[in-house]
């Protein structure tokens, strides 16, 4: 058993709210997408910057896996991807299906889906569903989460396995489970200092955010946010360091709210990209009316890349709902499916670019050395029957390239 089976501890990020009831889906974006078409829908790439001679190209890169979340990309192409899992939360933890695997383009063809590509390094990391958790009518699997890698090869990823078992792990260039940095508060979204000395956290369920030590461990709470506008909880998810001053870009998801006496999972468009100074805890906005902003990147020149997981809610379920009965109707399952998308803030604050919508629940965004993006998608129990852009559809994890 991993070392990490029997360490862990938690509570979940996003389900950080209430159970909310069942109310239609929403959409405060719109109906429509910025060309008119239903915002549910394929992927639609657009290209509204007319700087730019050529529309954003997105591939997949990966497919079948479950609940990708943190991707490195290495210097020479290849890719370490941490898996939440299934979120089938097993008795006996060799049946576990979070993971922690290499993925390398063997043929050269540009994708790590081929004989071959992947080398699993952790195989049977935790795993568990927050709707059987913590009744939050929403399938939302959690187990590994972000990862990121040292100059120095270290690997550290964090893992929320549910109820008081989270942590920080460090992972030695030779695949083995050390320290535990961080049993605190679950940490969906992890960054380093600019020196690589410390790592930022933001702590979902604590709706903070802070820092941690590599060297000691020594930990830091820099600030803790205020409520939101409609009085939820802020619910950071992602974060990313600004090169250029080293302050801290916070994604704030946003949670739970009472609407008339009936509380819904979020409030389309209260969702925003906050900037801390991590030395004072000034907050001021960067990105506000987003809607469950989950995940942030910042490039050297300071555009700043936003993904929005959802658009709306949509078919809540009960928590008694067998997530792994291949038979079930399609429903949505909390979050509206296919109306994910990722924007990018050029600095100066002209309007964003889309650069891509319609996507299917994206968790993660990563920088690559040569500026492509990846995006992992497929939030929730894979295999599970949904409504897709062309009819009923099954969740399937995904990474996703975006050159721009
Ligand atoms: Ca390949
Ligand atoms: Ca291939
Ligand atoms: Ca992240």
């Amino acid at each position: 058993m991993d070392i990490i089976a029997k360490a862990i501890i938690a509570t979940f990020v996003l389900s950080a709210c209430a159970a909310p009831s069942s109310l239609p889906p929403s959409d405060a974006r719109g109906a429509a997408g910025l060309d008119g078409a239903p915002r549910m829908g394929a992927t639609k790439i657009y290209n509204i910057d007319s700087a730019t001679p050529t529309a954003p190209v997105i591939e997949t890169v990966l497919t079948g896996l479950d609940n990708p979340r943190g991707v490195v990309v290495l210097m020479d192409g290849s890719l370490l991807v941490a898996e939440a899992g299934t979120g089938y939360d097993a008795v006996e933890p060799t049946n576990w299906t979070g993971k922690l695997s290499h993925f390398q383009d063997g043929n050269g063809d540009g994708d790590f889906t081929d004989n071959g590509e992947r080398i699993d390094w952790f195989r049977h990391l935790p795993t568990y569903n927050a709707l059987q958790f913590f009744a939050t009518r929403r399938d939302e699997v959690n187990g590994p989460g972000d990862l990121l890698r040292h100059p120095d090869g270290r690997l550290f990823l964090s893992v929320d396995a549910g109820l008081d078992r989270i942590g920080l792990y460090e992972i030695s260039p030779d695949r083995r489970i050390g320290r535990n940095l961080s049993p605190r508060s679950n940490m969906n979204g992890l960054a380093f200092s600019r020196d690589f000395s410390q790592i930022y956290l933001a702590e979902s369920t604590a709706n903070a955010l802070s820092v941690v030590r590599i060297a000691d461990g020594a930990y830091r709470q820099i600030v803790q946010f205020d409520t939101l506008a409609n009085g939820q909880q802020s619910v950071p998810a992602g974060l990313a360091v600004d090169p250029r001053n080293g302050d801290v870009l916070v994604a704030l998801f946003s949670g739970a709210v009472a609407v008339n006496g009936e509380v819904i999972p979020f409030m389309p468009g209260a969702g925003k990209i906050v900037r801390v100074d991590p030395s004072t805890g000034t907050v001021e906005d960067a990105v506000t009316g987003l809607t469950t902003s989950i995940d942030v990147a910042i490039d050297r020149a300071g555009s700043i890349f936003v993904v929005e997981m959802t658009s709306g809610y949509a078919d809540l379920l009960d928590r008694t709902h067998d997530l792994f009965d291949p038979d079930q109707p399609a429903l949505h399952g909390g979050y509206l499916r296919y109306s994910g998308r990722v924007s990018r803030y050029l600095p100066g604050g002209s309007a964003p670019h889309i650069l891509a919508d319609g996507l299917d629940m994206p968790t993660n965004i990563t920088l690559a050395p040569d500026g492509a993006v990846y995006i992992s998608t497929g939030q929730g129990t894979p295999s599970r029957p949904i409504p897709g852009p062309d009819g009923p559809t099954r969740i399937v994890g995904k990474v996703i390239r975006i050159r721009i």
